[in-house]
Order: structure tokens, then C-alpha cells, then sequence
């Protein structure tokens, strides 16, 4: 078990020769010089003996029952601190598991690193049948930002190095680095080994935008009737948080913020204008996207959803990736740069006599918003039995009102859409959820995450579906005691529990599950607090008890069986919409 460790001191005492080192330690080493603190994994063949290394060493290690789970909380990890976050698995089957994860974050402009150990390269490159046989390295290239593979230990400080800058810089995503399981045994002179290591040097340098392109920028803000500000994710991710505060209150433009920069102001912030979304998309004239992409999110910039009736509309792009301007529709101001300096770069040319949006674009908004929030404060009112999704996520709004410093996770389909419009966030980075993908199965390892690098309290609110791709990791929330309260929204189903066998037949629909499932009971086998809950008054006890305690609980909230749109708000997405009736 502790054998490489025990050998080493052995070749240190016994032989007299100079000190050896090796891959074990030179990796470690080379982590801890960058301030890489934390690993998230799953052992095995190769990389047991470095996770027990690691941790004897004074690093976290954070064990899951699944590598993806690992993955997911590395690249939260990535998101929340802005250094990458490391996730380690063993080879072929584990790094397969990993790489869903790495592919998200990627997608989702989140720094992380999978590492996985390989098998013997001279085996897997002529197909000879090792243990575990894969040329990982080739197959992770397409789903990452950037690969590598060290073979050598003397390239390991370069290795972790480039892992790190290729991780953070301009636009963040995964990198994966390919360790064949030889490294680690190999060993040279420890001196020499500490000087192959490199602390990286600005790991993420601050790109500021070019004075013309600002120039352009302020123009056309200048000329905007209806300007609308739209905050993404990369916003929330470039923690100019006060910039962009301000950037709204002088200029007076409503804004809105999508599902991950929610909170970078108070969702409660008389300029959003989150409640009558619909109407700003359709009727701005000029917006000003900042770290948010033109994706299928926001209908490609194009179409019913940007009132194409109105016209074109015109667009400041800030972005520190130059290659996704006019990736849909034409940019006419594009900024780039990251976020804090190119807004600062527009405020200063803002004074305070900017000229702030007038009456005849502000008072239809807050006409439409106070009517809106007034019809979801009604809503929001009902107690109907049993609960549906409004009910229930009234009383996680209120909680979440109560405890802003909470970490939010989201996964579903309704539970997802309902939580995002219901629960307002209050400060930045609070706000954790499926992402540009769409993606279940991000629920547990991103609430591991959360609550290991902010040390703050975590409610994952989840739909039953969603929950089930990552829910055996209730154990790893006990194993390490974190304070996260699940709340599984339990319809008995995807979408809702009604569907029937369209055959007749005796199994079930495809998106039916068992009948009043016991999730709670799952954190109850673990050692933690599990509680069914049939109405607001007992979730909002039990809730409250989670939050008090930091105690690992799941709550299965009893929502109706047969409320639940098929796919949220993206049943347009379904291809057989077309056909059905
Ligand atoms: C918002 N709204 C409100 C409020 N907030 N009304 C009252 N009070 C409050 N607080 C209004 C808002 O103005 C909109 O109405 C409506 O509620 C919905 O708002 P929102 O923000 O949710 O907007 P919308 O249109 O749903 O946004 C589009 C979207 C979003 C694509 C950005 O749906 C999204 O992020 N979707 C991700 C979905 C996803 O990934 N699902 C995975 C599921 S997998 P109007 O009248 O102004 O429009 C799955 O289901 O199947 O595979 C599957
Ligand atoms: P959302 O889904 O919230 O709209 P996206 O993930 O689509 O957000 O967009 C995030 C954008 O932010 C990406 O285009 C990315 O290049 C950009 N980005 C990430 N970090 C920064 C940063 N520090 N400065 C500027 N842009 C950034
Ligand atoms: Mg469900």
C-alpha cells in the first residue's frame, strides 16, 4: 500500500546515493507549486498509490462512486475558483467515464484537467492487448481544448505547466493530460527534478480591448433607444462582478442575465428584466452580450425570439475568444478582450451625464415585469395537494432568500426551468446548472464540489430523473460530511409519472419510474438525514434543519404526478412534436 513511499526513503537511507525522485512525487510536487490543492478522483490501476500519496502529502483528495461524478465536481471546481480543477481516473473504462465531464466543461468554458493513467504504450500502439488498452491521448484530443501526454519524468513540470495555461487562458475549457502508468516509477536526481518544475507566471494574463474597437462600442450604445445589457457565464467566470454592476446602474440599461451569471446582481435588481424576457429579447434595439454566446440558448441571435418584425438588431459582442464573433449573426461592435477590461474600458467613457434609457423603453418594462411577478406571486401563494413545482420552489426561494451565500445546483427538465425563473440568486458564482449542453448527471459531483472549495452550504435542487445519473454519490456527501441538501422533486417520472406503454403491454413508458420512489432512503443508508416531505410546511422544516446543521440530507419532496411539461421549456426541441398529434 505504501510501498513507493516506504522504497523511496529506503533508497534515501540505505544506498547513500544521491536523493532520488520520481513521477509520483515530481507530479504532486509540480501541482502543489501551482497552488492545485484538491484532487478529485476515482482510484485504481495506475493511479492508486499517487491518490494515497497525494493526500499523505496534505492535499484533499476527493474519492467518488463514479468518474464521471469526479469529472463534473472538477470542472465546477474550475468555474468557482478560476483555477482548473483536477480530476484523476485510471484508464480506458475510467477515462471514458471522465470524459463525458471533460467535454462539458469545455463546452461550458469551465478550466479543468483530466488526468488518467494509460496502459504501456508500446502494447497499445501496436494493439497487442494490454490491461485496459486505449490510445487515450487521440480519442480525448476532439473533446478538449488541449491534450498531452508526458513520457518522461523530466517533463512533467512542462507538462502540468502547459496543462494549466492551455486550462485558464483566453477562453478556459479541459485539458487532458495522458500519464502511461512507466512514468510514475521512473526517477531522477531530486535536485535536477525540482528544477524541471515551473510555477506558472500569469497563468490567465488580462487581454485588453484595442481603443478603435471600444470606440465602435460606446457609438453605438450612444445611438441605442432600446438597449438591453445580457449577461452570460463567462461574465460570472471573469469576477469583474463590481464593474459590471456598474456598468448597468450608470448607464441605467435593463439587463438580463442567463441561468449561471444569475446573481451577479440581485436577481431582485429593479434593471433586470428577467420577468418579461420575451419582450427586451423581441424589442432591444442594441444589446450588449458580455461572456454570453448567440448559442441555441438565445435562438442564434435570430428568428420570433429577436422580434425579427422589429429588424435587425445591432450588437456589442464582449468576448475573449475573437473566433466567436459572428458565429451566428453579424457582430457589429465586437469587444474583445476579457470581461473586466474591456467593461472598465467602457466606463470609462461613460460619464455621468450618460444619457440613461428613456421612459418610452424603461416604463413598458416595468409595466410588464410588475405584472409578471405579480401573476408568479399568485402562483407562488397556492398550496395545492399534493405540491407541484411552484409550491415547493417557494419555499426553496425563501430559503435561498435566507441563506444567499448557498451554493444553487440544478439539474431537470421542469425542475430546472421552474428553479431558474423561481429561486432568485443574490450574489455571484451561487448559481450551478446543466449548461450549454443541457446535460443531466452534473447534480452531485458539481454539490461535492461546491461545498469542498467554498466551504459553504449546498442545495441541489433536482428533478427524480436528474438525480438518479449521479445519485449513488450521496455516499461520497456522507463519506466526507458535506453540508449539501438535496431536494429531489419526485413526479414519479421524466417530465411527469403518467405516461402509459403506448403497446399495451405490461412494462412501463420509458419515462416512468417506480411509483412514490424513497429517495430519502438512500441518504439514510449512508448515515445521513433523509425526509419525505407531502407539503410546504414540512419541506420548509426540513429545509431549514439542513441548512442549520450542515447535515448531509436528502429531502424527497411528493410533487403531483401529472404536472410536468414533456422537456420544460424546450418541447420545441423534440423532433416528434412535428408529428404528434
Ligand atoms: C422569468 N419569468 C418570470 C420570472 N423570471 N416571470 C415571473 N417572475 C419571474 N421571476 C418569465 C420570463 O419572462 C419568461 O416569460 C418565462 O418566465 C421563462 O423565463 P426563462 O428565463 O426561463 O426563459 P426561457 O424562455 O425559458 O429561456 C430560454 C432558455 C431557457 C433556453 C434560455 O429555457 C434555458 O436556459 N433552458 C435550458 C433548458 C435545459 O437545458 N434543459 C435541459 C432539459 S433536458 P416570457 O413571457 O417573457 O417568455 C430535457 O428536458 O428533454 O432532454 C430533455
Ligand atoms: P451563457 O450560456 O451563460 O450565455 P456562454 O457559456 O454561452 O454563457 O458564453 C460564455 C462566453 O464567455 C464564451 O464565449 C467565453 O469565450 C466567454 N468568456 C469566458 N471567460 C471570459 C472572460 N474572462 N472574459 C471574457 N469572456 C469570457
Ligand atoms: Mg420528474
Amino acid at each position: 500500500m505504501c510501498s513507493i513511499i516506504e522504497l523511496e526513503k529506503e533508497v534515501d537511507s540505505e544506498t547513500k546515493q544521491p536523493v532520488l525522485t520520481d513521477g509520483f512525487h515530481l507530479f504532486l510536487d509540480a501541482l502543489k507549486l501551482n497552488g492545485i490543492d484538491t484532487l478529485f478522483g476515482l482510484p485504481g490501476i495506475p493511479i492508486t498509490d499517487l491518490l494515497r500519496m497525494a493526500q499523505a502529502e496534505g492535499m484533499r483528495v476527493i474519492s467518488f462512486r463514479h468518474e464521471q461524478n469526479a469529472g463534473n465536481a472538477a470542472a465546477a471546481a474550475g468555474f468557482l475558483t478560476g483555477k482548473p480543477g483536477v480530476c484523476m481516473t485510471v484508464s480506458a473504462p475510467g477515462f471514458l467515464n471522465g470524459l463525458t465531464a471533460l467535454a462539458n466543461a469545455t463546452t461550458n468554458c469551465f478550466p479543468m484537467i483530466l488526468i488518467s493513467g494509460s496502459s504501456e504504450r508500446e502494447i497499445v500502439d501496436l494493439q497487442q492487448g494490454d490491461y485496459e488498452e486505449m490510445d487515450q491521448l487521440a480519442i480525448a484530443r476532439p473533446m478538449c481544448k488541449a491534450a498531452f501526454r508526458v513520457l518522461r519524468a523530466q517533463d512533467i513540470g512542462i507538462g502540468i505547466a502547459r496543462a494549466i495555461r492551455a486550462a485558464v487562458s483566453g477562453r478556459p475549457g479541459g485539458v487532458y493530460l495522458d500519464l502511461p502508468a512507466k512514468l510514475f516509477s521512473q526517477t531522477m536526481p531530486e535536485e535536477e527534478g525540482n528544477k524541471s518544475l515551473i510555477k506558472v507566471v500569469d497563468a490567465a494574463p488580462s487581454q485588453r480591448p484595442a481603443e478603435e474597437a471600444v470606440e465602435r462600442a460606446i457609438t453605438l450604445l450612444k445611438g441605442a433607444k432600446k438597449p438591453l445589457i445580457l449577461l452570460g457565464k463567462g461574465a460570472a467566470y471573469s469576477r469583474a462582478d463590481q464593474e459590471i454592476r456598474e456598468l448597468v446602474e450608470k448607464t441605467g440599461i435593463p439587463y438580463l442575465p442567463m441561468s449561471m451569471a444569475k446573481g451577479l446582481l440581485p436577481d431582485t435588481h429593479e434593471l433586470s428584466a428577467a420577468a418579461t424576457r420575451s419582450y427586451v429579447l423581441q424589442e432591444a434595439d442594441v444589446v450588449v452580450l458580455v461572456g454570453a454566446r448567440l448559442n441555441w440558448l438565445l435562438s442564434h441571435g435570430k428568428g420570433k425570439t429577436w422580434g425579427q418584425a422589429n429588424g435587425p438588431k445591432k450588437f456589442i459582442q464582449i468576448d475573449i475568444c475573437p473566433g466567436e464573433i459572428d458565429s451566428n449573426v453579424a457582430i457589429d461592435a465586437p469587444l474583445i478582450g476579457d470581461v473586466g477590461s474591456c467593461v472598465r474600458a467602457l466606463l470609462a467613457r461613460i460619464g455621468n451625464d450618460w444619457a440613461k434609457p428613456s421612459q418610452e423603453w424603461t416604463g413598458p418594462i416595468a409595466e410588464r415585469k410588475a405584472k409578471n411577478l405579480g401573476k408568479m406571486a399568485d402562483k407562488l401563494a397556492e398550496r395545492p395537494s399534493p405540491m407541484n413545482f411552484h409550491s415547493a420552489l417557494s419555499v426553496v426561494k425563501d430559503i435561498v432568500r435566507d441563506n444567499p451565500e448557498a451554493i444553487v445546483v440544478s439539474e431537470g427538465a421542469n425542475t430546472l426551468d421552474f428553479a431558474r425563473s423561481i429561486v432568485d440568486m443574490y450574489l455571484p458564482r451561487k448559481r450551478l446548472d446543466v449548461g450549454t449542453w443541457g446535460v443531466m448527471g452534473i447534480g452531485m459531483g458539481f454539490a461535492v464540489a461546491g461545498a469542498v472549495v467554498t466551504g459553504h452550504r449546498v442545495i441541489a435542487i433536482e428533478g427524480d430523473s436528474a438525480f438518479g445519473f449521479s445519485g449513488m454519490e450521496v455516499e461520497t456527501i456522507c463519506r466526507y460530511q458535506l453540508p449539501v441538501c438535496v431536494v429531489v422533486f419526485n413526479n414519479n417520472g421524466i417530465y411527469k409519472g403518467t405516461d402509459k406503454n403506448a403497446s399495451g403491454g405490461k412494462d412501463t413508458a420509458p419515462t416512468v419510474f417506480v411509483k412514490n420512489a424513497r429517495y430519502e432512503m438512500m441518504m439514510q443508508a449512508f448515515g445521513g438525514v433523509g425526509v419525505q416531505v407531502t407539503t410546504t410546511g414540512e419541506l420548509q422544516q426540513a429545509m431549514s434543519e439542513a441548512l442549520a446543521s450542515g447535515k448531509p440530507t436528502l429531502i424527497n419532496v411528493a410533487i403531483d404526478e401529472t404536472v410536468g411539461t414533456e422537456s420544460g421549456r424546450i418541447t420545441n426541441l423534440n423532433p416528434a412534436k412535428a408529428v404528434k398529434k
